[in-house]
């Protein structure tokens, strides 16, 4: 008998099971068997480790959230004791646990003005949370006609009904009815594929004022809040024009609107600033945030208050809300310490003085890249546009085909990129050393050339 099959390593077995049992998120799962499932059994510094043993360098840090990097025993640690200590206890009716004090007083001191914070198990629940928080808090202000949301389309803001809601994602949304009544789409504020003859600025301007058109039209008496991600992240990193977020802020703040930071991706440290709103400039009522407060070791989310709206949910009481695992005091404990690792190893400003600047002076070079339309990268978050003609900013007929053949052929060269339609994408570990940022780049570029050859190939060029 062939021993293999029994060996629980066996890479063809693994697939096989995984694909029989495993229904995967954001996956088609009936091509999966046919495309082969990555089978990644360990991870240290910036690499993963496939089942076949090849290194791969992580050019996406998980999901945007491995930010110290992979195998940090430190972390591994406090989790191991507080399971041992105590694994399990709840946040509800007057109990709490060390690690959740812990960590809501470390979230209190990294954004001066945010004292409290309520937690969640994921970002999806931190933005289901504001929506009803939002709500709640407008209805004790006694204006309990504020319930509307504007955001952005092709944001995205989670999977749950109130996530991919006040998400953007107009394919999520035929799936299961959504968005729920009371969310309001305005256009994104991404210049290269949306901006048309206008200047960045303009357009940035442009895009903000749809936001103020949107209020106007619902009446500002019933919007409670404008959410937005600093930089949309899944929806292809995209950077704002430097004159949108004043112009947002001050149309909001004119008109009585809640400004929700959903910082799952931008938050601690991405951008090279502890929030993302904090690298653009703009204060907001509430964030989200999730991924990087633990590095991903565990499950944490939650959303972070601005006191003032937290002193009004504190004088109306009881907020009838919460999730079993709300302040979970093993994914605290984690959080604590990743949280502890990134000030001590001041990893902020490593990626606003140090790596950030190092890899964004290489990463803008892919620029001069044939089938490259922009290069851009704020912090440790990048992305570059596929295009057909650099000129008239032109996308591929088929945009998602165009970026999955381009991420393939990275990961065939062992770095992992991911697409978004055509646009390719990077937010590497904060750890990441010189040496593998020339390497990032390097691979990036060979899988351009790659593509490009492949793309002739199909007589798209
Ligand atoms: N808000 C933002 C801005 C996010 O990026 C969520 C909320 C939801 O968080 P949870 O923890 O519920 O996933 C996210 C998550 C991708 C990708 O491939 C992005 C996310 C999740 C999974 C995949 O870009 N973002």
């Amino acid at each position: 008998m062939d021993q293999s099959v029994n060996d629980p390593m066996n890479p063809a077995s693994l697939r096989a099971r995984d694909a029989r049992h495993h229904f995967h998120p954001f996956t088609d799962n009936a091509t999966l068997s046919r495309d082969g499932t990555r089978v990644i059994v360990r991870g240290e510094g910036s690499h993963v480790y496939d089942v076949e043993g090849r290194k791969i360098l992580d050019g996406f840090s998980g999901l945007w959230n491995v930010a110290v990097g992979y195998g940090r025993r430190e972390i591994a640690d406090a989790a191991y004791k507080q399971m041992l200590e105590l694994p399990f206890y709840n946040t509800f009716f007057k109990s709490t646990t060390v690690p959740a004090i812990e960590l809501s007083e470390i979230l209190g001191d990294l954004m001066p003005g945010f004292t409290r914070s309520f937690f969640t198990n994921s970002g999806s629940e931190g933005n289901d949370t504001i929506i009803r928080l939002v709500r709640h808090y407008w209805a004790l202000r006694g204006k309990p006609n504020k319930t509307h949301f504007i955001a952005r389309n092709n944001a995205y803001h989670g999977s749950t009904v109130g996530g991919a809601s006040l998400g953007g994602m107009t394919w999520m949304h035929k799936q299961g009815g959504l968005p729920i009544p009371g969310v309001i789409h305005v256009p994104q504020p991404w210049w290269w594929g949306e901006g048309g003859d206008m200047s960045p600025a303009e357009f940035g301007l442009w895009a903000a004022r749809e936001v103020a058109l949107a209020i106007d039209r619902v009446g500002a008496e019933n919007v409670g809040a404008f959410i937005g991600e600093p930089i949309q992240g899944a929806g292809g990193v995209i950077m704002p024009p430097d004159t949108y977020w004043p112009e947002v802020e001050r149309i909001c703040r004119e008109r009585d609107v809640l400004i929700v930071s959903d910082e799952v991706i931008c938050g601690f440290g991405r951008t090279g600033s502890w929030f993302g709103c904090q690298h653009y400039g703009y204060t907001p009522d509430l964030m989200t945030f999730a991924k990087n407060v633990t590095s991903g070791y565990l499950p944490l989310g939650g959303v972070m208050m601005a006191d003032h709206i937290s002193d009004v949910l504190h004088e109306g009481r009881e907020f009838w809300h919460g999730f079993t695992t709300s302040g979970h005091p093993v994914c605290c404990a984690a959080g604590v310490a990743n949280l502890r690792i990134i000030q001590r190893e001041r990893l902020v400003e490593r990626v606003r003085d140090e790596i950030g600047p190092y890899l964004k002076q290489r990463w803008m070079t892919l620029a001069d890249h044939p089938i490259v339309g922009e290069a851009r990268m704020v912090g440790l978050l990048g992305a570059l546009e596929l295009t057909s003609d650099k000129a008239a900013r032109t996308r591929f007929a088929n945009p998602d085909l165009a970026g999955g053949i381009c991420r393939d052929f990275a990961y065939a060269r062992g770095l992992i990129l991911r697409a978004t339609g055509s646009t390719m994408l990077t937010a590497p570990p904060y750890i990441l050393t010189e040496t593998e940022a020339d390497r990032l780049v390097e691979l990036s570029r060979l899988a351009l050339d790659d593509a490009a050859a492949e793309f002739r190939r199909r007589g798209w060029l």
